[in-house]
């Protein structure tokens, strides 16, 4: 029969980044080689996750992280792997890391233009079930002349050079968008150890019937969202009530809204007045992801996400993020 159609036009993250670099002539190559150390950083973390059960790193390791949770043997390979890897790359000057109290400057690096903003295995504590856990990271551009303080990562989402996460599922799935570009997806092919772009240009449904939250909360929820999320479970136009989809781990949930649309969402309620997730490694670079596939990502107080400028660097927030016209309808419950 007919030779089967070769797809030949296989595009690896290498020469999507090298193609984007030509892009831009004034580029001098420090953003590529910072990514390449980036996905060179998920290969390492995904090759650890697939053994984890096998050598039991998924144990706890004894010490905790700064929200105080047990931290698993994952978690502490990860984040040493993840800051090991970002100052070797050379193009790294600090890195702010949800497994660190403090922010790691990098002194023979301090020349370095970027900053790196990290939850290196988020959702960690559902690693023993087996459930996809992620890496999520923000690229910040330092000012000229910045000298390593706080102040130079603690800008809002709006000026994030680039931001995305890696899912650690059945295979480990790179989802990366660069200021004012598209969402692009790719998938690790583990035989020849390069991630390639399966999901080009990604685009958020406008609108969909599921919405992804911890219902457990809900005694604590505004009344404002309690009612929002009633409203979801009466018969819509359809005939038919939304559909619930809660995974627990953020990386998980965020991509599957993002492939078939919904809302997820973190509130901020009277048990965590901030929210839960943080803001500089979660909601953020989250955030930037959603806008640029034509979602939305607003915090409590229906502010747009990308606009938050967090005090600290482990500060949190609440969070609805999703199809655009599904976080339209939150706002049309939240305006007071
Ligand atoms: P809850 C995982 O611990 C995490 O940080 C996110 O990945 C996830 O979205 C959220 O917390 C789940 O929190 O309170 O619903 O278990």
């Amino acid at each position: 029969g007919e030779m089967e159609k070769v797809n030949t036009n296989i595009v690896t993250l290498t020469r999507f980044l090298t193609e984007e670099q030509v892009k831009h002539q004034e580029a001098t190559g420090d953003f590529t080689l910072l990514c390449h150390a980036l996905q060179f950083s998920f290969k390492q973390i995904a090759y650890y996750i697939r053994r984890a059960t096998l050598v039991n790193l998924t144990g706890l390791a004894g010490s905790s992280n700064t929200t105080g949770d047990d931290q698993k043997k994952l978690d502490v390979i990860s984040n040493d792997l993840f800051i090991e890897i970002m100052r070797s790359s050379g193009k790294c000057a600090l890195v702010v890391s949800e497994e660190e109290e403090n922010i790691i400057y990098f002194k023979d690096a301090s020349d370095a233009r970027y900053a790196v903003a990290c939850d290196p295995i988020d959702g960690s504590s559902n690693l023993d079930a087996g459930v996809s856990v992620g890496t999520i990271f923000a690229i910040h551009k330092l000012e000229q002349g910045s000298t390593g303080k706080q102040e130079d990562i603690l800008k809002p989402g709006t000026e994030l050079i680039a931001a995305g996460f890696t899912m650690y599922g059945a295979s480990a799935q790179l989802v990366i968008t660069m200021k004012g570009g598209t969402v692009n997806g790719f998938t690790l092919d583990n035989g020849v150890g390069e991630f390639i772009l399966t999901h080009p240009n990604m685009r958020i449904p406008k609108k969909r019937a599921i919405y992804s939250v911890n219902e457990g909360n809900s005694l604590y929820w505004e009344d404002n969202i309690k009612k929002y999320f009633n409203s979801l479970k009466e018969l819509q136009e359809d005939g038919k009530p939304y559909s619930s989809r809660y995974i627990g781990s953020m990386v998980a949930d965020a991509y599957r809204t993002l492939l078939y649309g919904g809302i997820f969402a973190y509130p901020a309620d009277k048990k965590s007045p901030k929210g839960k997730l943080r803001i500089l490694y979660e909601c953020a670079p989250m955030a930037m992801v959603f806008e640029n596939a034509g979602g939305q990502a607003v915090d409590s107080h229906m502010n747009r996400m990308m606009e938050i400028v967090p005090e600290h660097i482990h500060d949190k927030a609440g969070i609805f993020m999703g199809s655009y016209d599904e976080v339209e309808k939150v706002k049309s419950f939240c305006k007071n």
